[in-house]
């Protein structure tokens, strides 16, 4: 079952500063739309989510940080955006994640997107999509960053284990390492962290995604990353993603989600990886070798045409 929310189109951040040049924000509603009238087309059917109470949102974050982005976004006004002017001493910990008018209001349906996926699989769906927008892997317990607010995919996680007590592993094939979910999870043996990213020492987000990265206290050995060279081509990626998914046979979970990232593709601007849109057939194809529930959350994907083919593509391989 695929879900979607329209009100993503209120989230409209304008600039970002990369290198201290102001560019265009990457964050474009277009590159969810293209997903979805490419689904539509292609004969999924698109549910439109209910509302969930923002107690959920509680269960990963702070009180601090949701109330101060709610009051924030809410007092910014429609043709402005708020940024962080002393970085470390702000609740956005990078120089491409505004707060806008929509924001909040976006975030939270990008919650709840995840979160009618996962009652989906609690009735038994054996994989659900989340089209989210804005992302969430990067949005840490009191910080958001990287285009992301809310960590949608660990909302999901805490939600699923709520209602199950079950175990989730989470696989985040995005190009960028999810540095949010790994820190909500860093001491948790219950919650299984996966990621398949760009080297780190090179590529956004700089401050986390590297291989010693194990977890802590009862979480160690929950926590694996596998980063790659910028370049890397399907056959290599390929190889490191059975290596990713025999860890997580092992740690046989009740529930996978993935954190689906389209950066990785060889035509999307910010992700550096050659993949095309085959490789990501296959990535649906292995990934669905797992006999296990899945739940697919939408994280980065910055090109329009590439994340339509390759969705659909990945969409049409797992199950
Ligand atoms: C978000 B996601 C700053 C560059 C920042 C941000 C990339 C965010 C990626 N000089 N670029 O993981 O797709
Ligand atoms: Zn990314």
């Amino acid at each position: 079952m695929v879900f979607y929310d329209r009100r993503h189109l209120f989230h409209l951040p304008m600039k970002e500063l990369e290198d201290g040049i102001w560019i265009e924000n990457p964050d474009k509603p277009e590159r969810i739309e293209a997903i979805r009238s490419a689904l539509e087309s292609s004969g999924f059917q698109i549910k439109e989510p209910r509302d969930y109470h923002c107690s959920h949102v509680y269960q990963v974050h702070t009180p601090e940080y949701v109330e101060w982005l709610k009051e924030k976004s809410l007092s910014v006004s429609k043709d402005r955006e708020y940024f962080p002017e002393v970085f470390g001493y702000d609740k956005l910990f990078d120089t491409g994640t505004p707060v806008t008018s929509g924001c909040y209001l976006g975030a939270l349906a990008s919650v709840s997107t995840a979160l009618n996926a996962v009652d989906s699989i609690l009735e038994s769906e054996s994989v659900s999509y989340a089209l989210c927008r804005p992302p969430g892997h990067h949005a840490g317990i009191s910080t958001g960053g990287g285009y992301c607010y809310f960590n949608n995919a660990a909302i999901a996680a805490r939600y699923y284990q709520k209602h199950t007590r079950g175990f989730v592993a989470i696989l985040d094939v995005d190009f960028h390492h999810g540095n949010g979910t790994q820190e909500i999870f860093y001491y948790d043996d219950t919650v299984f962290y996966v990621s398949i990213h760009g080297d780190p020492k090179i590529f956004y987000p700089w401050i986390s995604g590297n291989p010693w990265e194990i977890g802590s206290d009862s979480g160690e050995g929950f926590n694996m990353n596998f980063p790659l060279a910028g370049g890397t081509e399907g056959p290599e990626y390929m190889r490191t993603l059975s290596k990713a998914l025999q860890e997580i046979d092992d740690f046989a979970p009740d529930l996978l989600i993935i954190s689906l990232g389209i950066d990785g593709h060889k035509n999307d601007g910010i992700g550096h990886f050659n993949l095309n849109d085959e490789d990501f057939s296959m990535m649906g194809r292995l990934i669905g070798e797992i006999d296990v529930q899945k739940l697919i959350v939408q994280e980065g994907g910055y090109n329009p045409v590439a994340n339509s083919s390759s969705v659909l593509n990945f969409l049409h391989t797992i199950r």
